[in-house]
């Protein structure tokens, strides 16, 4: 595969701001183009209505879409988005004409790729581009679009996941330089697009650039599925997008801030299209391309974009504005970021050498809650979800969520919960770390979170094959994954084994699956002391020790562990349970643990325990 950072794109990127093209669809709106216009004689006896579906006309006036691409070219955008915004499955459902998507990508890029390269003919030694384009598509895969059922999704990542791979293929087929995962609302639709084209590149044994850009829907800041920017940003990094940018949605004044906010955490070029203002009584859009091209040239001087264009309601004139008006300024320079553990529920937790220690909240798990089971068996999951609410207002940054029980079948139950929690703000506020011995488990629950998570774990119990297969699935669906100190002789019990077996892990993540230190998390094994066996008494010692070896042997990675596993021989008497905890994070924290499984709110201050207990 060839390298980021060197492709003709790259290069280009790197010397000015780049120009992307403006709306097509208010072009396309010029022609007032009629139910017969749209058909062309190629679809005049399909049984259902097709005016509107801007994307049908690449195959029914392919002239008028042509034009349109070749007055983007002329008013000086370096690149031409394909006109596929709505051609995946999930969007062409709404025609009946989910048997053509393939070919509206293919044509759609062909299309492009023909007009860009009969302009470079006519002006050599230009560099423009082709953008393929994977629109949003009209469905949600986060959301529920019935208020009554908060856990239902007329989406699936699955779904998703196969019209975008397709789409993917005729791009690519059709001769894009560049994809472009584009107008994104929803974070888990994104994620699926994301791992589609992960799959296609894999396939062909190449890959392209990748541009991702995201909308804020309103003054809120957030995306329609409700996260902030820095949430966004920290849902998508794993798949090192060549350009993430935002569009749609808003004008560029309002805009701005967030353009600002992504332009400071963002370790990569940074784009922006927004419309040409807000809409207007009548769907209009106003802001002139002289006003435009003002504002987004104080962003170019005030160095946050590498890339910008026009959204709904710019036209080439607003291009052409544009263009002109950041000639000769410098793109932004791109910051190096320091490394951290970077989670995302709605909103972001970044974890790094300096951050405080962080509670997971243990109660949502059924083998750890006598309660939650027991709501979950009987199929009451609202006072399931309300468990979950406690433990953030407990404090848990995080929660735990397992659903491991031999009555239960594990993926439905994954499924409905995450659903159900992902529409409760004051839960889905935080990362989820997904809790399974079972793979199928673990990924189930991938496919329903729009977060970055924490996979649950991953060891190398099974040899490496699987490991690694495993690790690089979580990293496909941009999660974090806890390791257990487990290798094939069984759970890591000794100081040494615990280390070695952590270190051994590191070595496969870093160099077999492309891992980030900062998204590997070691759990070095907590057993329960004081079972009157003597081998067990320097369990938690051990532990403790294995935190500090293994963050020396293996830079950049956390340490968690499932804290009231220690205390187990001291099941019922909770006052020293609690107390015990709070002994061992006090020891373990020092040691170097970030994080740790624990009864959020219920574990005492160090210094309150009574001497004598
Ligand atoms: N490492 C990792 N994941 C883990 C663990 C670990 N997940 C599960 C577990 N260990 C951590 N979670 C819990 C949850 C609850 C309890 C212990 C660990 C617990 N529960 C009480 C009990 O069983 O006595 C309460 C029972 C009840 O209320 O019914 O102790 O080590 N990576």
């Amino acid at each position: 595969m060839s390298a980021r950072g060197t492709t003709p794109f790259a290069q280009a990127l790197a010397a000015r701001i780049l120009v992307l093209d403006g709306a097509m669809g208010t072009m396309l709106q010029r022609h007032r183009f009629d139910e017969a216009s749209f058909r062309g004689a190629r679809f005049a006896t399909h049984p259902s209505p097709l005016k509107g579906n801007n994307d049908l006309l690449t195959l029914t006036q392919p002239e008028a879409v042509a034009a349109v691409h070749r007055a983007y070219l002329e008013a000086g955008a370096d690149i031409i988005e394909t006109n596929t915004f709505n051609s995946t499955r999930t969007a062409q459902a709404d025609y009946g004409l989910e048997a053509h998507c393939y070919e509206l990508n293919k044509e759609g890029a062909a299309l492009a790729r023909r007009t860009v390269d009969a302009f470079v003919a006519l002006h050599p030694g230009c560099a423009k581009f082709v953008a393929g384009v994977l629109g949003p598509t009209p469905k949600t895969a986060s959301l529920s679009p019935d208020v009554n059922d908060p856990g239902h999704r007329e989406v699936t990542f699955d779904g998703l996941l196969a019209a975008y791979r397709e789409a993917t293929d005729g791009l690519l087929d059709g001769g894009a330089d560049l994809l472009m995962v584009e107008t994104v609302f929803d974070t888990l639709n994104c994620k699926a697009a994301l791992a589609a084209v992960e799959d296609a590149f894999a396939a062909r044994g190449a890959r392209v650039p990748l541009l991702i850009s995201f909308t804020i829907t309103d003054a809120s800041g957030r995306t329609l599925s409700g996260q902030t920017v820095e949430a966004f940003w920290n849902s998508v990094r794993h798949a090192k997008p060549d350009v993430i940018g935002l569009n749609c949605a808003l004008g560029p004044t309002q805009l701005r801030q967030y353009v600002a906010d992504l332009a400071r955490i963002a370790d990569c070029p940074v784009s922006c299209h927004p419309n040409a203002g807000l809409p207007n009584a009548f769907g209009g859009y106003d802001l002139e391309a002289i006003q435009m091209a003002q504002q987004i040239g104080e962003w170019a001087e005030a160095g946050l974009v590498n890339l910008i264009g026009g959204c709904c309601g710019t036209t080439p004139q607003h291009i052409s504005a544009i263009a002109s008006r950041v000639e000769g300024l410098a793109p932004r320079k791109i910051p190096t970021l320091e490394p951290r553990c970077r989670l995302a529920g709605l909103e972001p937790l970044n974890l790094g050498p300096d951050s405080l220690f962080v509670n997971v909240g243990e109660r949502t798990n059924i083998t750890g809650s006598a309660k939650f089971k027991q709501l979950v068996l009987d199929g009451k999951y609202e006072p399931a979800v309300e468990v979950a609410r406690q433990q953030v207002e407990s404090g848990a940054q995080v929660i735990d969520i397992n659903m491991d029980e031999a009555m239960l079948d594990g993926v439905a139950a994954m499924t409905r919960f995450l659903h159900l929690i992902g529409s409760e703000p004051a839960v889905a506020r935080v990362p989820l770390m997904i809790d399974s011995s079972r793979w199928s488990v673990l990924e189930a629950g991938l496919k329903c979170v729009q977060g970055k998570a924490i996979v649950n774990s991953i060891s190398l119990k099974e040899g490496e094959a699987p490991f690694l297969e495993q690790a690089r699935l979580a990293h496909r669906y941009g999660a974090a994954v806890v390791v257990m100190a487990f290798d094939e002789q069984g759970q890591a019990d000794t100081l040494e084994r615990r280390v070695d077996v952590c270190a051994r892990a590191y070595r496969l993540l870093i160099e077999r699956a492309g891992f980030d230190a900062s998204d590997i998390i070691f759990d070095p094994n907590i057993f329960a002391i004081g079972t009157g066996i003597e081998a067990h008494d320097r369990y938690a010692l051990d532990f403790i020790a294995a935190t500090t070896q293994i963050k020396q042997r293996c830079p950049g990675v956390l340490i968690s562990g499932g804290v009231s596993n220690v205390s187990f021989s001291f099941r019922g008497n909770n006052p020293v349970r609690e107390s015990i905890h709070a002994v061992f994070l006090y020891h373990a924290v020092q040691a170097g643990m970030d994080m740790g499984i624990v009864n959020a709110g219920v574990i005492p201050l160090y210094t309150d325990i009574p001497p004598q207990l």
